[in-house]
């Protein structure tokens, strides 16, 4: 079974309590929720984290070597300023969708920039909690094709 780490960034604790008409009122324990629930239909075993702090996101990028076959990341606002997490993905050299709950290019101009894109499989972004299981269903199709899986 494949195993799925799904990464969230700072702030992303607070999904669901507080500015809804972005972000929703979904909680991240539900999307996480929802993350291990799909996981199981696609034949995957999905683990989630959340930090607030940049290191621990990137020890978690580290240690997700040689333990997990893909990893699903919403790195909030480090996205468009980390290059430290870019440097992180790169050097693990696992397959990374990067995630977004709202439409980042549809947002401020600084909100367009992405650090993680370039070392990334792919960018889904603007569905809302429907963006991770989006990127389950990618990683699932992306690891057959590879013969990971
Ligand atoms: O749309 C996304 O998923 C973002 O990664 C969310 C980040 C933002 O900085 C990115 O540009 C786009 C912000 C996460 C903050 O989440 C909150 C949730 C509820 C209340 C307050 C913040």
């Amino acid at each position: 079974m494949a195993k799925i780490l799904v990464l969230n960034g700072p702030n992303l604790n607070l999904l669901g309590t507080r500015q809804p008409e972005i972000y929703g009122s979904t909680t991240l324990a539900m999307v996480e929720t929802a993350c291990v629930d799909h996981g199981k239909t696609l034949d995957m075993a999905v683990t989630c984290f959340q930090s607030n702090h940049e290191g621990v996101l990137i020890d978690a990028i580290h240690d997700a070597k040689g333990i997990q076959d893909a990893l699903i990341l919403n790195a909030g606002a480090f996205t468009h300023t980390s290059v430290a997490l870019m440097d992180a993905i790169s050097s693990v050299e696992l397959p990374l969708v990067e995630v977004h709950l709202s439409n980042i290019h549809a947002r401020e101009e600084f909100r367009h920039k992405s650090f993680i894109a370039p070392v990334a499989l792919g960018q889904i972004c603007g569905f809302g909690p429907q963006s991770y299981l989006l990127a389950l269903d990618a990683l699932a199709l992306h690891l057959t094709a590879a013969g990971r899986r």
